[in-house]
């Protein structure tokens, strides 16, 4: 598959059920992440194509998809769900020319998203019960309140570069089957999974309105038109952390609610006691999968000593076998970085940690790639050891394909260790006592911990992280809460023999 081959080179925005180029005529290049080809030129959208698609969204809110039955809506959104499974080939041939990221990982964990992501939502709405209180008023009528969950309008929804397809439908399936519409600013790195995503939606039937998708820039460009726009309802948002910072202050504009999914610097724990085996792998995992692009990632590791050695030995062994190339080829397990300007960065941190003291124990050195990868963005994963707790490279996030393997005595020690950072998203712990894991999952602030495990999703627990790593949580019931309004309401039934 050569990337081009089968998609056309224009990329446009899809607003109120049309593919529309840019309002100013302008586009920007798409490149390919392992072989640096241009994709595509892309709509590059602002205030004007924002502003026409939220009020393509708010028409929708007001018109079909809000006066739909609920049954009728959850309906569509499960034919939309059939239908991405049935796409899966076309979706996942989009999102690896878009990302680089290996067909293993794309096809076993991003795409399948897709269809679960709308699946959970409607199963919950489903079975989801209003609360309900029954009382007597002063004149001895009857009188119930209950509660409404009611859609809050149109949702603005920015989205991060690193897993478009699952952060796409992880927003839209709990905010459409809560009634609500959107309009959708993805990554300017990977616009395609969510385009196609608004032109599928179209062909099951749901109406011109309910998704749009604006490409463009962040700052000073479609998503910060988006985010100031006054008829954007609440806006969900993943991405860096300084990133949602700078929305926050246009959310307060108007008081809209925020729910961010942000970034992390996440430790993994290995005590003495684990499968070395499983461990290695499990940490490899955290530390590499999708090029260390990972919001939950590993970078700081924590061994503890008396294996120290020997997890040491077999991680880097493991990473040293990892499959680097081609994302097509089903061998691959890893691929490029997102962009050049990423691996710059990531490059720059690799400086960094050298000059903060790190031994490397793997990486660094060139990689030997067919002719067609080598203008890709390319970077062996790395491994450190010896930097310094409270060194820059422990508390940054680097959002790279790296880590740094620590030496650790006692488990006070290393959950003072793990809880040295701003950020609180996710923790791996890797154990066979029970009552330490317990200890541990009570004792590190983080919104996730995975003990023997790293990212396995349950889609109704919730989901987000603390400190620096987000506000609110998504998942289960919190998505279904977070996009839609609570209404009480109090009816009073007429006392004995009385009238209203
Ligand atoms: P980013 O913050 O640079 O960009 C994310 C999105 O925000 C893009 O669509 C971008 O165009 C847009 N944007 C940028 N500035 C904006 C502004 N001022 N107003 C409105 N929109 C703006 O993030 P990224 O580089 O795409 O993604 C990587 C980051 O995302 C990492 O920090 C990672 O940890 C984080 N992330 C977190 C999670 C999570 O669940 N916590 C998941 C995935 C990624
Ligand atoms: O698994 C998810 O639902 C999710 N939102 C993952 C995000 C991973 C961060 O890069």
């Amino acid at each position: 598959m050569t990337p081009g081959e089968r998609l056309p080179g224009l990329l446009d925005h899809v607003i109120d059920g049309r593919s529309v180029p840019a309002a100013s005529g302008r586009r920007f290049a798409k490149t390919h992440p392992a072989t640096g080809e241009t994709l595509w030129q892309v709509a590059e959208g602002g205030r004007p194509d924002v502003d026409a698609a939220v009020r393509a969204a708010r028409a929708a809110f007001e018109g079909p998809w809000g006066r739909m039955r609920p049954d009728e809506r959850a309906r569509l959104l499960q034919a939309l769900a059939d239908r991405l499974d049935h796409e899966a080939d076309r979706l996942l041939e989009a999102e690896i020319h878009d990302t680089g990221k290996p067909v293993k990982l794309a096809g076993g964990i991003d795409i399948p998203r897709g269809a679960a992501n709308f699946r959970v939502f409607i199963d919950l709405l489903r079975t989801r019960h209003e609360r309900a209180w029954p009382s007597t008023a002063p004149d001895g009528a009857p009188v119930l309140n209950y509660t409404l969950h009611v859609p809050k309008g149109v949702i603005g929804v920015i989205c991060p570069w690193n897993l478009p397809f699952l952060n796409v439908t992880w927003k839209l399936g709990p905010a459409l089957a809560c009634g609500n519409t959107v309009v959708v600013k993805p990554s300017e790195e990977t616009p395609t999974t969510a385009t196609l995503l608004a032109q599928i939606a179209l062909e099951v039937g749901i109406p011109p309105g309910v998704i749009n998708v604006v490409h463009g820039y962040g700052p000073g460009s479609a998503g910060a038109a988006l985010v100031e726009h006054p008829e954007v309802a609440a806006i969900t948002f993943t991405g860096e952390t300084r990133t949602g910072s700078a929305i926050m202050k246009a959310a307060a504009e108007g008081v809209r609610p925020v729910s961010f999914e942000l970034g992390g610097k996440n430790a993994g724990i290995v005590f003495a006691d684990v499968d070395l085996d499983a461990a290695v792998e499990g940490i490899a995992r955290a530390a590499f999968l999708n090029s260390g692009q990972v919001c939950l990632g590993a970078e700081r590791v924590y061994v503890e000593r008396p294996i120290f050695e020997r997890f040491v030995e077999r991680f880097v062994a493991h990473t040293e076998r990892l499959v680097i190339g081609d994302p097509f080829d089903p061998s691959t397990d890893f691929g490029p970085l997102i962009s050049a300007e990423h691996r710059e960065k990531v490059k720059r941190y690799f400086a960094l940690a050298k000059a903060e003291g790190a031994a490397v124990l793997t990486g660094e050195s060139a990689l030997e790639l067919p002719e067609r990868l080598a203008r890709g963005h390319w970077l062996r994963p790395t491994v450190w050891s010896g930097l310094a707790d409270g060194s820059r490279t422990l508390t940054e996030e680097i959002f790279g394909p790296c880590c740094n393997l620590a030496p650790f005595d006692t488990e006070d020690e290393v959950i003072a260790r793990a809880n040295a950072t701003r950020y609180g998203l996710a923790t791996t712990v890797w154990t066979r006592d029970v009552g330490r894991a317990q200890r541990l999952a009570q004792a590190i602030r983080v919104g996730l911990v995975w003990v023997n495990a790293w990212w396995l999703r349950d889609l109704r627990t919730p989901f987000g992280g603390s400190g620096l790593s987000g506000i609110g949580h998504e998942g289960g019931e919190h998505s279904l809460d977070f996009y839609s309004d609570i209404r009480t309401v109090c009816l009073k039934g007429l006392p004995a023999g009385g009238a209203v």
